[in-house]
């Protein structure tokens, strides 16, 4: 508390600091909420792991680009109640920059949006608006003019990914392949048989059929703030930021949205893909990305539902492999158990391939 303290002085906030309490559960950084005294506003107060996100600079510019186009968007569509539809970065008092530099640590501030809600799990109606709502991000950083650089390069890449794992398994660091488990080398097999399919988007990419542009890239359900009444105010964490394929922000919403389980649900009885879910979402995000999608997105968009689950089944095996060093754990087979989840909800969303194909096809 002392430190973080010490560390807020350096942010140009207003109002005496009454409180500072974890906030959240991100798998990836550090973070709090700051109460204040009066009208001043709270604050989220944030570590950002640079063990992960290496480029802590080009990162925060990214973040300062996006929020700043679409406040610009905001305000030329006469937009009311704008500071709580985009996130508001507060400068470090030195260098002007939106983080500060502090023992090797990253440190960054936001206002606390007020009276606004995130939700673990969603209804239809509420899906339909998060796909109204991406969508709707997406088409409003289409025409953004500055580069962004990819904060965490060729994340969601699947080759990537597989090799990664290929390698996890060569070097077995934390010995755990080999021991007679013979779930682990299914789920080796299980991944082995669907690893090409599941490459298809850098495939066509390479083809030069599928463009990247930039998207959110870990659109969850629990990084969208909603209103009281339910509305859609803003997309948060923005740290993924970045020029990828739109199959990225769809995929993702629906890998946590359309699962009845949890993403980490040790009874996989209740991880299951739900089509309700998936239709809403799917008609939502169409309504607003229609405009800049072009058919090959378009029709791959049952893909990308599929792809989500399994990419991330994919990492979490091999963090789990390499003795859990990059997702944050509560218990030692947590990311098992994970992988074990997302592979049942790929398989679950591969049984509806042809119904989502006729559905998008049907709007
Ligand atoms: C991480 O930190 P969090 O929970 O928002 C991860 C995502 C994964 C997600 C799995 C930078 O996001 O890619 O999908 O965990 N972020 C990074 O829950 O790796
Ligand atoms: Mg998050």
């Amino acid at each position: 508390m002392e430190n973080l303290n010490c560390i807020l002085s350096n942010f140009t906030v207003k109002g005496k600091i009454t409180s500072i309490t974890p906030l959240g559960n991100g798998l990836i950084n550090d973070t709090y909420k700051v109460e204040t005294e009066g009208d001043a506003p709270d604050y989220v107060l944030q570590r950002i792991n640079n063990a992960i996100f290496t480029d802590v600079d080009m990162l925060q510019h990214n973040i300062d680009c996006v929020t700043a186009h679409i406040r610009k968007k905001l305000e030329a569509k006469g937009e009311n109640d704008i500071d709580r539809k985009v996130l508001t970065f507060i400068p470090e008092k030195n260098t002007g920059k939106t983080y500060f530099l502090h023992e090797g640590k990253y440190w960054r501030v936001s206002v606390f949006i007020p009276e606004a809600q995130t939700f673990e799990t969603v209804n239809p109606e509420y899906s339909y608006y998060a796909g109204k709502a991406f969508g709707n991000f997406e088409a409003m950083l289409s025409d953004i003019p500055d580069t962004l650089g990819e904060t965490i390069p060729d994340f969601h890449n699947m080759e990537l990914r597989l090799n990664q794992l290929l390698e996890a398994v060569h070097n077995n660091k934390a010995g755990r392949l080999g021991k007679g488990n013979v779930e682990l080398d299914e789920i080796l097999s299980d991944i082995d048989f669907y690893g090409e399919d599941m490459c298809k988007a850098e495939k066509l990419h390479r083809e030069g059929k599928l463009p990247k542009r930039i998207c959110h890239c870990d659109t969850k359900v629990n990084n969208m703030m909603f209103d009281k009444n339910g509305d859609v105010l803003c997309v948060i964490d923005l740290d993924t930021v970045m020029p990828s394929y739109v199959f990225s922000d769809f995929g993702d919403f629906l890998r946590t949205g359309a699962n009845t389980g949890e993403e980490d649900d040790p009874n996989l009885d209740n991880v299951n893909f739900d089509m309700e879910i998936f239709k809403a979402f799917t008609k939502g995000y169409l309504e607003s990305a229609n405009c800049f999608l072009t058919p090959i997105e378009k029709n791959n968009l049952p893909y990308a539902a599929c792809l989500f689950p399994f990419m991330q089944a994919v990492r979490f095996f091999a963090d789990y492999l390499n003795g859990d060093t990059y997702y944050k754990i509560k218990y030692p087979e947590h990311n098992l158990v994970r992988t074990r989840a997302q592979m049942k909800l790929f398989h679950s969303a591969m049984s509806h391939l042809d119904e989502m194909q006729q559905y998008i096809e049907s709007l």
